[in-house]
């Protein structure tokens, strides 16, 4: 879907199609020591599968794999090293059968995942280290995420301005987006994440999913990663381990606004709570189809 005539209605990724008429979930598998709020936890290979087991368990569509940390201010990693934690891992958890994210800013660490059966290349960095991503995806058909990042991990937080957040955001998403077209992926390969987290203030972040629809008027499909992520901590001042709500809150609105995959921690709680979420749109959609066309117009929905 590229016709900028609403939310995406289904994803490309390699060897399937993704129907995003249901939210999608995509589970968190961090193998790394750092990450902000699992760091460590999931390095041990057999550790790493059981977990992605577990939340496919509880209703993950796919499961993103990340070896480098991209938290405010953390050090980058080399490619030997992104791709020696994630080796042992891919393999065992492209068993269990979902797709399978990759979440790496590396050409040499994504065609290697591709080649142990990943299916989708996660960009957090939008391209802008420059095509051989997209050209990537286009030779191979996986499914491309592009991220919305200011600057680097280590410097991202250091300038979180913008005139008008929504629009800045858009703008780049879209250039990113028609440069992987460019590069020879079809529209629908190609989905797009206002990076919340990155690069943002709390304002920012909170306009971003206030205002989502803006992106996903787009047609391309909208993944979005609120998990427990810093600015509910702001909000609540609680630390990572008790933002389910929070993130809960931020997925459902997200939802309403057109998001249609949702990179998250707490799968069960999420799956249940946009599943229910997507039940009440689904009702509400077809009260507006029972009522006859003059009252629609009436009530402005056309
Ligand atoms: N957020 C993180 C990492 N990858 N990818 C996409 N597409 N969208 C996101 O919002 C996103 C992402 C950061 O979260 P996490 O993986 O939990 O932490 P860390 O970067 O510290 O490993």
């Amino acid at each position: 879907m590229s016709g900028g005539d609403g939310p995406a209605i289904r994803w490309r990724i390699r060897g399937a199609t993704i129907a995003l008429d249901r939210p999608v979930i995509a589970g968190i598998l961090n193998v790394t020591p750092d990450s902000f709020s699992d760091g460590g936890r999931f390095l041990d290979p057999v550790a790493a599968r059981d977990h992605a087991a577990d939340m496919v368990a509880e209703g993950a569509d796919l499961i993103d794999v990340g070896a480098e940390s991209t938290r405010p201010g953390a050090e980058a990693v080399s490619a030997a090293e992104e791709w020696r934690r994630l080796e042992p891992v891919l393999s065992s958890v492209v068993r269990l059968g979902v797709p399978v994210s990759v979440d790496t800013v590396k050409g040499e660490v994504a065609r290697r995942a591709l080649d142990a059966g990943a299916s989708i290349i996660n960009d957090v960095s939008g391209l802008r280290g420059g095509r051989a991503l997209a050209e990537l995806a286009a030779r191979t058909g996986a499914g491309l995420v592009l991220m919305h990042m200011r600057g680097t991990p280590r410097s991202m937080q250091d300038d979180t301005r913008y005139d008008d957040v929504v629009r800045e955001v858009a703008a780049v998403l879209a250039s990113a987006r028609g440069t992987a077209i460019d590069a020879g992926c079809e529209p629908d390969q190609v989905a797009v994440d206002p990076g919340i987290g990155f690069g943002k203030s709390l304002e920012g972040n909170l306009e971003l999913i206030a205002r989502l629809d803006e992106l996903a008027a787009s047609g391309a499909p909208v993944w979005i990663g609120p998990s427990r992520k810093s600015f509910l901590g702001t909000l609540l001042e609680v630390p990572p381990s008790e933002r389910i709500e929070g993130t809960i809150a931020a997925c459902v609105l997200a939802l309403a606004r057109g998001a249609r995959v949702f990179r998250v921690h707490d799968v069960r709680a999420v799956r249940r709570a946009l599943d229910v979420a997507r039940a009440i749109e689904r009702a509400g959609a077809a009260a507006d189809e029972r009522r006859p066309v003059g009252a629609r117009e009436a009530a402005g929905t056309p």
